[in-house]
């Protein structure tokens, strides 16, 4: 019988052995279909606490205490307002994630050298041990400015391991915080010197009223982008709104909701703006009226005291400015690679359609000079009057400004120091002395370099960072950082180079609370659906444990259980938003979702009553030219007035005379970041491979499943190619998230992007610049 079934589904052996394993002899009851579903099935709402653009409604079919399988809402209707929450394929398939045989079941030690992979296992008393007596010795030693809690996405919920740690590090002294994420560093950083604040997004459900949506890199089918954006996307489609997709890659969200692909070389979208304001110009389509009335640093008759002419932004388009050069269509074919027609036309429907939402994704700013397009599209939506009206949007970073408050664990920091949270390897290097021209905030210069880093739930230290080689080789020195503990679920190349591994608890056998991922008006119970497996454990329980041997038991839990921090949380939540459920009763239900009759628009008030309510800028009005950024000082780097700047590893760096192909690293449907790479059923949908254009592959001899070898000066790889008409010839793409896997000879086997990319801040954002890389295609014999 069980053969049988396994037969049915096609599961390898070798799969199957290792699932039966993790589910018990009788294990096969977790491959129930539908039909056979029996009276003791419970079925438990959900979510995720995972990185994972999205955060939905996941029921989970419980028998025995195993998972039987998952689905997901769908006994509600979609309607405008409260579109049913549905799951996309990764929580759909965890169970076999949950079920995988390599999950971590012990605390694990190091042997031998750090990095080279060997552990034992120990009990969790002796780790605890082992980290409370060298936090002891490096705080006593080196002080709070050492000990780091490393940029970790693992776990997003409000009740998360990252969170007890800061609540536990912030009561025995401090530590070094970090500001910034990989995914909005240059968005989050550049959008308030226009606007003031990061909260420029109308709500989704407005996008029907546009004419035309630009998505520029923005690819919501893959990255969700807020469970149901994909959605609203396809409402407005439905309503009639034109939808064009500027992107290197023809996406899933380009072919299923675009009406036209533009690709574009990536880096190179400031160009495209910049010839955009200038056809604009020339032929007199932008809204002066709202130029004059709302901005400043449009134009020389509109700039703030003592700047010098010719800094303007017109004058910079027209090339009035001290580099000459007009920035026509056709000086930006030459470097987006768009014909100049296209541009003309794209630059007139914008400015003429109205009203019009220009929609950045993350991509476009995950480059070497990425502040520059987040402000660049900013200065066009105000340029075409699109700010603060239904169907337009602002641009720039595009969150909500509807956003429900929902409340968090209590946690300070005595320690005021930060770093940007991907200068990390500067601060392990030369933290000592390090000030502000290297990322430090709230100080003037780090008392100490890192020893001491906390990675709980996240593979940013080799596998997500930048040059993962050199990362690797940086964390093996035992004489530079001293103590590394990771938490996770697998032995990921991070956890490799620690020296302790805690085994967590996942996000199916705990409670917790959890938010959207960007947009939505709700908030899920993330209920527990199964038991914690193996000496897995919830990141409470043990940091409560590790509090004990400081001392801090009492202090740090204030004699709550994790329940009655769960209370806590429902209780502050409802004293800000009267008619919040009861704790029993959300957790019942999963869900709460606040509802809202009218769309929200970013700046309003603003526009509508704009003596009353100034810009949260400090002149009150939208800032294309920020005296701010030009009293830095660096104008070439950090312009007062968004420019293109020719990005180093970009199409007109000398280097592409070496390595002719700019690589970029989508983020695949099939894996949140790193995570579910090792998943096999995730590998069926979608394996690794790299993204090369039909032209490329030709003139290099190369045919769809081949295996290719991509390097540059930082590494080497070699993984199955598929060749495709869908990204635009000079690119190629390795979705991000392969787990760093080097041979022998050091050659990554699994399509690790990271020992392709640069470890080189962005100039303002001091931000990662993740697509920015040259390399060379070949194939391998
Ligand atoms: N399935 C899935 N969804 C996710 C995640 C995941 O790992 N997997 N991660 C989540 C997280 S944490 C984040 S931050 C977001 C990330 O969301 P994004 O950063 O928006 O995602 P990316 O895939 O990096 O980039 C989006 C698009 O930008 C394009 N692009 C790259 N460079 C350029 C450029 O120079 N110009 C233009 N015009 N386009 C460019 C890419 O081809 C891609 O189609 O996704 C979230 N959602
Ligand atoms: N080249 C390139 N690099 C990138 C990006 C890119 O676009 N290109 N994107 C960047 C972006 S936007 C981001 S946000 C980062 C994300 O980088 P990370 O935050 O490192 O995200 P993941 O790789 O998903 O790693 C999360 C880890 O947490 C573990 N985990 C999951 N759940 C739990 C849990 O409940 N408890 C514990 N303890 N562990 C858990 C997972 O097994 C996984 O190993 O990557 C960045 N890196
Ligand atoms: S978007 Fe995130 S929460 Fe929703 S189903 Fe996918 S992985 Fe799970
Ligand atoms: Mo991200």
């Amino acid at each position: 019988m069980m053969k049988e079934k396994v037969k049915m589904l096609g599961i390898k052996e070798k799969n199957l052995k290792l699932i039966g394993k993790l589910a018990g002899e009788d294990g096969f009851y977790s491959f129930n279909s539908e039909g056979d579903l029996d009276k003791e099935e419970k079925i438990i709402p959900t979510s995720s606490s995972h990185n994972c653009g999205g955060r939905c409604i996941i029921k989970v079919h419980v028998k025995k205490n195993r998972i039987a399988r998952i689905s997901t809402e769908d006994d509600i209707p979609d309607t405008e307002k409260t579109p049913q929450l549905r799951g996309c394929l990764r929580c759909r398939a965890y169970r076999n994630h949950m079920y995988n045989c390599d999950r971590l079941k012990y605390p694990m030690k190091r042997r031998g050298k750090r990095g080279e992979g060997r552990f034992e296992p120990i009990s969790w008393d002796e780790a605890l041990d082992y980290i409370a007596d060298n936090l002891k010795r490096i705080m006593h030693e080196y002080g709070p400015d050492s000990i780091y809690v490393q940029y970790a996405t693992g776990n997003e919920g409000r009740l998360s391991e990252n969170v007890w740690m800061k609540r536990l590090l912030g009561m025995y002294g401090g530590y070094l915080s970090y500001y910034g994420t990989y995914s909005t560093a240059c968005t989050q950083a550049a959008t308030p010197y226009t606007f003031g604040t990061i909260y420029t997004g109308n709500s989704r459900e407005d996008w029907v009223n546009s004419k035309l949506i630009i998505l520029l890199g923005f690819n919501p089918a893959d990255t969700i982008h807020g469970t149901n954006t994909a959605y609203y996307l396809k409402m407005a489609k439905n309503a009639g709104v034109r939808i064009i997709s500027i992107d290197p890659i023809y996406s899933n969200t380009a072919i299923a909701l675009a009406d036209e692909w533009i690709p574009i070389r990536p880096t190179t979208d400031n160009a495209l703006l910049d010839a955009m304001a200038y056809v604009m110009i020339t032929e007199n389509l932008q809204d002066q009226h709202f130029l004059d009335k709302y901005c400043i640093g449009f134009d020389e008759n509109h700039m703030p005291p003592g700047i010098p002419y010719g800094n303007s932004y017109k004058s910079y388009v027209l090339g009035e400015c001290s580099d000459r050069i007009p920035k026509t269509p056709v000086w930006a074919e030459a470097i987006t690679g768009i014909p100049k027609e296209t541009i003309v036309r794209l630059a007139k429907e914008y400015a003429l359609d109205k009203p019009g939402a220009l929609i950045q994704g993350f991509g476009p700013q995950r480059h070497a000079y990425g502040e520059q397009v987040v402000r660049g599209g900013t200065v066009l939506a105000a340029m075409t009057g699109n700010i603060g009206i239904s169907g337009g949007w602002a641009s720039g970073t595009g969150y909500p400004v509807r956003e429900a408050y929902v409340a968090s664990i209590p946690h300070y920091n005595p320690n005021k120091s930060k770093i940007s949270m991907f200068s990390w390897p500067d601060a392990i290097v030369r933290g000592k002395g390090m000030g502000a021209n290297l990322s430090v905030k709230g100080t003037e210069k780090l008392s100490s370099s890192i020893k001491f880093i906390f990675n709980l739930g996240g593979n940013c230290l080799v596998n997500q960072h930048t040059d993962s080689n050199a990362a690797a080789a940086l964390l093996k020195n035992k004489d530079l950082v001293k103590f590394i503990v990771t938490s996770d679920h697998f032995l990921t190349a991070s956890a490799r180079l620690s020296d302790i591994i805690l085994p967590s608890d996942d996000m199916l056998e705990r409670e917790d609370i959890v938010t959207p991922w960007g947009f939505g008006d709700y908030v899920l119970f993330m209920n527990k659906a199964v038991d914690t497996v193996f000496q897995c454990r919830n990141g409470y329980d043990w940091i409560s444990d590790l509090s004990k041997r400081f001392g801090l038991l009492d202090k740090f839990t204030e004699g709550k259980s994790l329940d009655e921090w769960i209370e806590y949380l429902v209780e502050k939540t409802a004293e800000k938003n009267p008619g919040f459920p009861s704790c029993e009763e959300f957790k019942k239900k999963g869900v709460y979702r606040w509802i809202y009759e009218k769309p929200s628009i970013a700046f309003k008030k603003q526009i509508e009553e704009p003596a009353a309510n100034p810009f949260p800028t400090p002149s009150g009005k939208i800032e294309i030219f920020s005296p701010r950024l030009w009293e830095m000082d660096n104008h070439r780097e950090i312009p007062a007035v968004p420019k293109y700047i020719s990005a180093w590893e970009g199409p007109e760096d000398f280097l592409i005379g070496k390595y002719p192909i700019q690589c970029i690293g989508h983020h695949s449907k099939r894996r949140v970041h790193s995570t579910f790479d090792n998943d096999s059923w995730m590998e069926e949908v979608d394996p690794q491979k790299i993204f090369v254009n039909c032209e490329d592959a030709k003139s290099r001899g190369i045919e769809d499943g081949d295996m290719v070898k991509v390097y540059n000066d930082r590494g080497v790889m070699i993984l199955p190619v598929k060749i495709t008409s869908r990204i635009m010839p000079g690119v190629a793409s390795i979705p991000q998230g392969g787990w760093w896997t080097p041979d022998e000879k050091g050659i990554d086997r699994r399509g690790c992007i990271n020992v392709l990319t640069k470890y080189k801040p962005t100039p303002l954002a001091f931000g990662n610049p993740s697509h920015t890389s040259l390399v060379e295609i070949e194939k391998v014999d």
